[in-house]
C-alpha cells in the first residue's frame, strides 16, 4: 500500500471552526454546499408566509423583516414577544421546515457538541442594507437546553457577539455566506446582536442578508 503522504487531496477541506467562547462556535462556509436548497426553501415558506415588519411591546416597528416556519413562530407585539403555532397575518399554522433546515441545524449543532437538537422554530430575518438589530438575549424559548444555531447567507454582516450582561464587551465576528454561527451551553443566554449591514448586491439573495435562526421553543 501506498502510503497518502499528502492526504486526500480531491475530498474538501473541513470547514474551519472558530471557538468564540465556552459552547460558542463560528462554523465557516458550513452551510455553503445547501444554499440553493435552503434558498428554495426559503422561498417556499415566504410564499406561504410573507415577510413582515414585527411591532415590538413598546410600539416600534422592526427594521428586520421576519417569518417563520416550524411547529412554533417568533412574534411579537403590543402585548409581548412570544412564540405562537399560527401565523397571527393569516391565522393559519407556519409553513413546516423544509427537510434541508432540520437537516443543517441538526449537523451544525452536533458539529458543535451539541448531538440530538431538533429544532421547532426556525425564524426568517432579511436585513436590507442599513438594517441593525441591537444588542439581545433570546430568552423567550420553553427551556435553555438546547443551542442557538444561526445561519447566513446573502450579503455580509458584522455580528455581535457579548457575554451575559449586556455591558459585556462584544466581539464583532464577520460573517459571509454560508456562515453558521453556534451558541449553547454556557453561552446560550449571551448577548448577541448585528451591526447594520453595508450596501451591497450578492449574487444569490441580491440586495439583502437573509438569516435563519433554529431554536428548540418548546
Ligand atoms: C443574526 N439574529 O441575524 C442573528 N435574534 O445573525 C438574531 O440573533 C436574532 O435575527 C432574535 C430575533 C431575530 C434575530
Ligand atoms: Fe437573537
Amino acid at each position: 500500500m501506498t502510503p497518502d503522504l499528502f492526504g486526500d487531496l480531491d475530498a474538501p477541506p473541513l470547514p474551519a471552526t472558530q471557538p468564540l467562547a465556552p459552547g460558542a462556535v463560528l462554523l465557516r462556509g458550513f452551510a455553503r454546499p445547501d444554499e440553493r436548497a435552503l434558498l428554495a426553501g426559503v422561498d417556499e415558506v415566504l410564499a406561504r408566509a410573507p415577510l413582515r415588519h414585527l411591532i415590538t411591546p413598546g410600539g416600534f416597528r422592526m427594521s428586520v423583516a421576519m417569518s417563520n416556519c416550524g411547529r412554533l413562530g417568533w412574534v411579537s407585539d403590543r402585548s409581548g414577544y412570544r412564540y405562537d403555532a399560527n401565523d397571527p397575518d393569516s391565522g393559519r399554522p407556519w409553513p413546516a421546515m423544509p427537510a434541508v433546515f432540520l437537516e443543517l441545524a441538526g449537523a451544525a449543532a452536533r458539529r458543535s457538541g451539541f448531538e440530538g437538537f431538533a429544532p421547532d422554530a426556525c425564524l426568517i430575518n432579511r436585513y436590507e442594507p442599513g438594517t441593525r438589530l441591537s444588542l439581545h438575549q433570546d430568552r423567550d424559548e420553553g427551556n435553555y437546553d438546547w443551542p442557538i444555531v444561526s445561519v447566513s447567507l446573502g450579503l455580509p454582516a458584522v455580528f455581535l457577539f457579548g457575554g451575559p450582561k449586556r455591558s459585556d464587551k462584544a466581539q464583532r465576528v464577520p460573517l459571509a455566506h454560508g456562515d453558521v454561527v453556534v451558541w449553547g451551553g454556557p453561552s446560550r443566554l449571551h448577548y448577541h446582536g448585528v451591526l447594520p449591514v453595508k450596501e451591497g448586491v450578492h449574487p444569490s439573495t441580491g440586495a439583502c442578508r437573509i438569516n435563519l435562526t433554529f431554536r428548540r421553543a418548546s
